[in-house]
């Protein structure tokens, strides 16, 4: 038995191993080859790993067994035991037949983009529902690519399905692959067909969930991975979530109260971030935690403001929006970190672009009274005067009135109550649509 057949690709753990990135230029010169590359290095120190080198090849064509040709295979080879390298890692999606093939020239272990992303996942995910959902995606994209991972399934599967994304003990305990055994795919198709319908369950919840939070105004964090989601969502509301300087940092949903003065709420949800070629499974499987996005009544769309690439991250996230049937839905851009854009030009073109954008600095607070006193206003409408007949035991209704509307007068007749009020036009449909029983007799 060779050594690729024992130990390579058992495992897809990148972590505090060095790592060779290598992007690949077709024809023309162009930044967004080199500008993915870097990305991939801040991805592959995300995932824990070290970058000893990286290569950015130009060629006119791939080649279909060595992706990047044979000699430049070589040439790798060469250069993976000079920097004592552990992994390789492409900025492309490789097809598991080129994996082994340039695997058995390098003699290391050889990634490609999205395993590196679908890795980052797995070592983030938290709950049970992204466990479960990374475990989906893991599975119907590197299953068929690894060796030595059907112990590991066995395992989980007789454990009744715990899954085993996240497991203590860093990258290279969780996620298929931890013994070999002879491959079985009937237990990874098994295991699929259980992680799908635990996942469809959790959906059915999830969309009950998100549905039963219909009376409220839903705002939703969307952006690139790094943009400042999570900072904003600290800086508007006291929901205390985790952020940090590297990709992925958040995984789950959380959804908070967002007080917007003068007794108007709204419910601001965070969530995962975006990035350019997102693995396809991932967003697939990753549906019901960006349930709060398709169904909000507002997308904030947060851009940083100070990445040379920001207007691409723009359109990324604009195509995985496409993607999840969100792109019809109302958006507010905020170009966010405007305190450290450096720039200004670039910010100007942008903000060119994207004229309906708001700059703001969820670090500094800069600009978001603005972007408070704007939600507050969609979310009330202009205040109108109106007469809002209700029924007298309609307890809810009433108290919505009273919460929302100034009451100018009251009167009683029979069981009903009728209310003179002023209201915000929004809010006078919310009613209605709340309560279909309250009947508006004049709104002027
Ligand atoms: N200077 C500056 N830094 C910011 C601003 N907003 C966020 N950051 C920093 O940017 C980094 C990423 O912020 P997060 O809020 O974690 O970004 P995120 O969009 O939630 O990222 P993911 O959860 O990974 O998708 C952190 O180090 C923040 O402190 C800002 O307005 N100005
Ligand atoms: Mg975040």
């Amino acid at each position: 038995m060779n050594r690729l057949e024992t130990d390579q690709r058992t495992d897809i753990s990148v972590k505090r191993e060095n790592a060779i990135l290598i992007g690949v230029e077709l024809r023309h010169p162009s930044p967004n080859a080199a500008e993915s590359l870097q990305e991939l290095r801040a991805l592959s120190e995300s995932a824990g790993a070290i970058t000893v080198g990286m290569m950015l090849q130009r060629r006119e064509q791939l080649d279909a067994k060595y992706y990047i040709g044979r000699g430049k295979v070589e040439q790798l080879a060469q250069r993976i035991k000079q920097e004592d390298a552990d992994v390789v890692i492409f900025d492309d999606d490789l097809s598991p037949a080129q994996l082994r093939e340039i695997e058995a020239v390098c003699e290391c272990k050889v990634l490609d983009r999205s395993e590196l992303i679908l890795d980052i996942f797995a070592s983030r995910a938290r709950t049970h529902e992204a466990k479960l959902q990374v475990e989906l995606a893991q599975l119907e994209y590197t299953a068929p690519r690894l060796r030595g991972m059907w112990t590991h399934l066995e395992r989980i599967a007789g454990a009744g399905g715990a899954t085993g994304a996240g497991v203590v003990g860093g990258i290279g305990t969780r996620g298929p692959g931890e013994r070999q055994i002879e491959i079985d795919r009937r237990i990874v198709s098994r295991r699929v067909a259980m992680l799908k319908r635990q996942i469809a369950s959790i959906d059915r919840r999830k969309i009950r969930q998100v549905r039963s939070r219909q009376e409220h105004f839903n705002v939703s964090l969307v952006g690139y991975t790094n943009a400042g989601k999570s900072t904003l969502m600290n800086a508007l509301t006291d929901a205390g979530v985790g952020t940090e300087d590297r990709l992925f940092a958040t995984l789950d949903t959380k959804t908070t109260r967002w007080n917007l003065g003068g007794g108007v709420y709204a419910l601001l949800s965070d969530t995962v971030g975006f990035i350019r070629r997102l693995p396809h499974h991932l967003v697939a499987s990753f549906r019901a935690t960006l349930e709060e996005a398709i169904h909000a009544d507002l997308l904030f769309h947060v851009v940083d403001a100070s990445a040379p690439n920001a207007w691409e991250q723009y359109q990324a996230v604009t195509k995985v929006l496409e993607d999840l049937g969100c792109a019809g839905h109302s958006t507010l851009v905020l170009l966010n970190k405007i305190d450290i854009a450096e720039d200004q030009a670039a910010v100007q073109i942008l903000n060119h672009k994207l004229p309906e954008a708001m700059c703001i600095s969820a670090r500094t607070g800069n600009g978001l009274p603005e972007l408070v006193e704007k939600v507050r206003l969609l979310v009330s409408g202009t205040p109108q005067r109106a007469t809002v007949q209700l029924s007298n035991g309609d307890g809810r209704a009433i108290a919505f009135i009273e919460k929302y509307a100034e009451v100018l007068a009251r009167r009683y007749v029979d069981s009903i109550v009728e209310m003179d009020v002023v209201i915000g036009s929004a809010l006078l449909a919310r009613l209605q649509e709340k309560f279909p029983s309250s009947k508006v007799l004049n709104c002027t």
